[in-house]
């Protein structure tokens, strides 16, 4: 029947996940596996990733799979594990909310000015950008050992089959890419005395990355060879592929942790202009652009459920759409709320320094959180398509967020435009699908994405009017 099986290992800041995902020429499902937490750790010298963890589900989760005829890894972005001249890992990788780059980006900017780094990068200003971690780790014991720099995907990857490669779109996240040749951007790396020798040779979605060890098929039960194969590894270019697009003027917002929200391009955007608006060009499939901002997310609101002793999510969405409208709202891209901890007061103080009603209840403050993602989410999208010079007729909410009515519903009412929510699951769908292409299912970007559009579950959100108080709250951030 030409059905094939793919294993799509997806790893976000809070969980990790092994989805089955069967294709066919006219089919496409998945199916959860298993799902295993990702918690970060707090040790005296910083928060590190338990990745050790994070390998042991990805063998449990392959154990559950099943016969797949490939494997594919995707996760969050920039981070990284070092390794000896032996191969060994040196250390836990650290997070990307780790304190360590404080103040790094000062000395970065003062080998390359801010300006030349995103002509040569394209990429936003995030302090937690790799190149920002290496030069932060400069001089370090662990780094002054280390021979292989391997990202988070190509680090299990490596440890399932013993090969090493840099995925390319994950790749772009390091800040040491050059989005218009798409290889390494050797000057601004020179300059900030940052080995790239260091990395392993590039790969691109689609490409082999390597069978599956002896001991990998022991331990998981599964019979060999089963392939690995390099996906869209950062885990927004995966969902970004799997946008259920059905033309080009779309808008995009990838939530979960973070929202991603931004446009599909086909060349970078590397103005000044855009700089100053903070829009990455991060590199996508098939030569595509993703072209966006980093909005803080759901993680705003995970935070806070974390303070509030984890209280049930569905009656608080239900008491947050009971409350007011844009009573207060805080600027969501600001990266004062990218460290853990005291989040309710934290929003509390932003909302007091700018002279806004200061949210009380959990319900209150919720709504401010969501109000203000949907608020950051307009002046993304409408910030796309001005600095790209493209216009998008409908916005695409895909990720965790799509559970998020009222989030989906005030993102449709802020920006003016018909949101179109779903799939949940869309970096493990991409990633599915890459493999499969790579396995013989034919199509470009667009089959795939028609594909989608056929076989998923969509919601549709129109707006309820009334954009001028969302304008009218844009202005009242503006100015505070
Ligand atoms: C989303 C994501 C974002 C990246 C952030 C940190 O999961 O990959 O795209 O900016 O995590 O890695």
């Amino acid at each position: 029947t030409g059905v094939k099986s793919y294993a799509a290992v997806d790893l976000g800041a809070s969980s990790g996940r092994v989805m089955v995902g069967r294709v066919g020429p006219d089919s496409l499902d998945l199916t959860e596996v298993h799902r295993f937490p990702n918690r970060p750790v707090r040790v005296p010298e910083g928060l590190r990733w338990d990745v050790l963890g994070l390998y042991a589900g990805v063998l449990d989760g392959l154990r559950e799979a099943g016969r797949v005829d490939s494997v594919g890894i995707d996760s969050w972005a920039v981070d990284y594990g070092l390794l000896d001249a032996d191969g060994a890992l040196l250390g836990n990788p650290v997070h990307y909310r780790d304190g360590r780059t404080d103040g790094v980006a000062e000395k970065v900017w003062a080998a390359v000015p801010a300006g030349e780094l995103y002509a040569a990068t394209g990429l936003q200003y995030a302090p937690f950008n790799t190149l920002y971690q290496l030069t932060a780790a400069h001089g370090s014991a662990q780094l002054g050992q280390a021979r292989r720099l391997l990202l988070i995907p190509d680090l299990l990857s490596y440890w399932l089959t013993g090969e090493q490669g840099t995925e390319l779109t994950n790749a772009s996240t390091t800040q040491l890419i050059d989005p218009r040749t798409r290889d390494w951007a050797h000057g601004v790396a020179e300059r900030l005395g940052i080995d790239l020798g260091l990395f392993a040779p590039l790969r691109r979605p689609g490409d082999p990355a390597g069978v599956l060890r002896p001991e990998v098929l022991e331990e998981t039960g599964l019979t060999g060879p089963v392939p690995v194969t390099a996906v869209g590894s950062h885990d927004t270019a995966s969902a970004v592929a799997a946008v259920p697009a059905d033309g080009e003027r779309f808008a995009y917002i990838c939530t979960g942790t973070w929202s991603l929200a931004g446009l599909e391009l086909d060349a970078p955007v590397l103005t000044e202009e855009s700089r100053a608006a903070n829009f990455t060009n991060e590199l996508g499939l098939d030569g595509t652009v993703r072209y966006l901002r980093n909005i803080m997310g759901l993680w705003l609101l995970q935070e806070c459920v974390r303070a509030w002793g984890e209280p049930d999510l569905g009656a608080l969405l239900l008491a947050a759409a009971r409350v007011p409208a844009l009573r207060s709202v805080v600027d969501a891209g600001d990266a004062a709320f990218l460290a853990p901890g005291r989040m309710p007061e934290r929003i509390a103080e932003a909302c007091r320094d700018s002279g806004q009603p200061v949210p009380d209840s959990p319900a209150e403050v919720t709504r401010c959180i969501l109000d203000s993602l949907a608020l950051a989410h307009r002046k993304a999208v409408e910030d796309a398509q001005r600095l790209a010079g493209r216009s998008a007729d409908v916005v695409h909410i895909v990720g965790g967020g799509t559970r998020n009515a009222l989030l989906c519903q005030l993102t449709a009412d802020a920006c003016g435009l018909p949101v179109v929510s779903g799939p949940t699951e869309a970096a493990a769908l991409g990633n599915v699908l890459v493999q499969a292409r790579a396995h013989g299912l034919a199509g470009d970007l667009a089959g795939m994405r028609r594909l989608l559009t056929r076989t998923q579950l969509l919601t549709r959100y129109e707006p309820r009017g009334g954009t001028q108080r969302w304008q009218a709250a844009q202005a009242r951030l503006a100015r505070g």
